[in-house]
């Protein structure tokens, strides 16, 4: 039998053409996009593996289907190592991605017409967590909270006062474009006051709590969802963490609640990226990771940039563009950067009079650049070049900073072994 890559170059050369020009495209940007990254070659090879034929509806000992001798040992892996890597008394790897986690949870605790308090889509919410063309927002009675208009930090005074006039049975705190730490303390403290439960969704965040580079919402949140392919590199997927009193109910939300057989590969690939979690490389990369965003918003700030909420505790930061150039949308600064090979994606900041799909703002996240080794040099450098594209977005300016870039990405491979041997797979059908 070939191996995989000239198995697919075989069936499907069209396909592997499209696969190898994407490694190529990774490997020559800069990207930027907070919520993305580089899952390592274990994970990937855990992926691509024979598992992902096996139907395996139930848990690990407890299937519909027999044969699962093997995919029990892999799901009792993932569940052991996302509990010991989050500290939590239980785990469910079988989420196949963040909206499912969340569904699941809002399914083992609430009723439809239950009311739950969650974070606005347009200040780091996501949709999710009840925006009303969702599912979760046409089922139960959404009250969304916001940012301080002043701080643009979460406002304690504001969430606390909605809590007590609508009374929700669910307090979620969780962002995907909020760039300061979340003290799930505070929120708790609410949750508990009106008689609330409280669900923390730390897909962003997710590697920083496993190392301690952010604070865990293990003692505080009764749920904890997160993905498990941004910080936490792994493959596109998700879990959910509880405490054992919640343990049955989640289970039986995911299986047969809301989802029917899991993705056995990808729950191989999780566990993979969980004993990855827990070495000393990961964790160290995650306070990089920290120490990379305060360097690059360091050097927006120079450049002429405003951040919102004037910086970073995270992993990414948020660039309000109006400060810089009031007519220069989200949607156009993203469009430059892109032909300059740097990749970012507009967002909508506080407050924001422009629709989102223009947006006056930027996200900007560094855990991709610092899975490939960049550090604070770096991060200025890239501030710079930043600054330098979008003060003069002229053709052949834009063609000159694509250089640099490129020149300075080859500093720092990614999956350079992988791209070699595709390139001879190619090679050698071509000859
Ligand atoms: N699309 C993800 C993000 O970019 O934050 C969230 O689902």
């Amino acid at each position: 039998m070939l191996n995989w890559m000239e198995g697919l170059y075989e069936t499907d050369p069209e396909v592997f053409d499209a696969i190898l020009k994407d490694i190529e495209r990774q490997f020559n940007c800069l990207n930027l996009i907070a919520s993305e990254n580089y899952a390592s070659p274990a994970v990937l090879a855990a992926l691509a593996n024979p598992m992902q034929n096996k139907y395996a509806e139930g848990y690990p000992g407890r299937r519909y289907y027999g044969g699962c001798e093997f995919v029990d040992a892999v799901e009792r892996l993932a569940i052991e190592r996302a509990k010991a890597a989050f500290q939590a008394e239980h785990a469910n790897v079988q989420p196949h991605a963040g909206v499912q986690a969340n569904l699941a949870v809002y399914s083992a605790c609430l009723q439809p017409g239950d009311t739950i308090l969650s974070p606005a889509l347009a200040h780091g919410g996501h949709m999710s967590h009840g925006a009303p063309f969702t599912i979760a927002g046409k089922l139960f009675k959404v009250i969304q909270y916001g940012v301080n208009p002043q701080t643009e930090t979460l406002d304690f005074d504001q969430i606390a006062s909605l809590a007590r006039e609508h009374r929700p049975k669910l307090i979620i705190c969780g962002y995907s474009s909020y760039p300061r730490t979340v003290p799930f303390d505070q929120f708790r403290q609410i949750a508990d006051e009106v008689g609330a439960l409280l669900m923390a969704d730390i897909a962003h965040i997710a590697g920083l709590v496993v190392a301690h580079a952010h604070p865990s919402p293990i003692p505080y949140a009764h749920f904890v969802t997160t993905t498990t392919h941004k910080t936490l590199r792994g493959p596109r997927g998700a879990l959910i963490l509880c405490s054992s009193e919640w343990a049955q109910a989640i289970d039986r939300a995911v299986f047969p609640g809301s989802q029917g057989g899991p993705f056995m590969h990808s729950i191989a690939a999780k566990a993979v990226c969980l004993k990855e979690a827990m070495t000393e490389v990961f964790q160290r990369d995650q306070f990089q990771t920290v120490a990379n965003a305060r360097a690059l918003a360091d050097e927006l700030a120079r450049q002429g940039f405003r951040l919102v909420s004037g910086g970073t505790d995270n992993h990414l930061l948020l660039v309000d563009l109006r400060s810089f150039d009031p007519k220069l949308t989200g949607k156009e600064a993203e469009r430059l950067l892109e032909q300059a090979g740097i990749i970012v994606n507009k967002n909508a900041i506080p407050f924001d009079e422009r629709p989102p799909a223009q947006a006056s703002g930027l996200r900007i996240g560094t855990p991709s650049v610092t899975t490939r080794g960049m550090r604070e040099d770096e991060m200025r450098m890239i501030g710079r070049l930043i600054g330098a594209v979008l003060k003069d977005p002229d053709p052949s300016n834009l063609q000159r900073i694509r250089g640099q870039v490129v020149e300075m990405v080859q500093q720092f491979p990614v999956y350079a072994d992988l791209l070699e041997a595709m390139r001879t797979v190619q090679a050698g059908y071509q000859v």
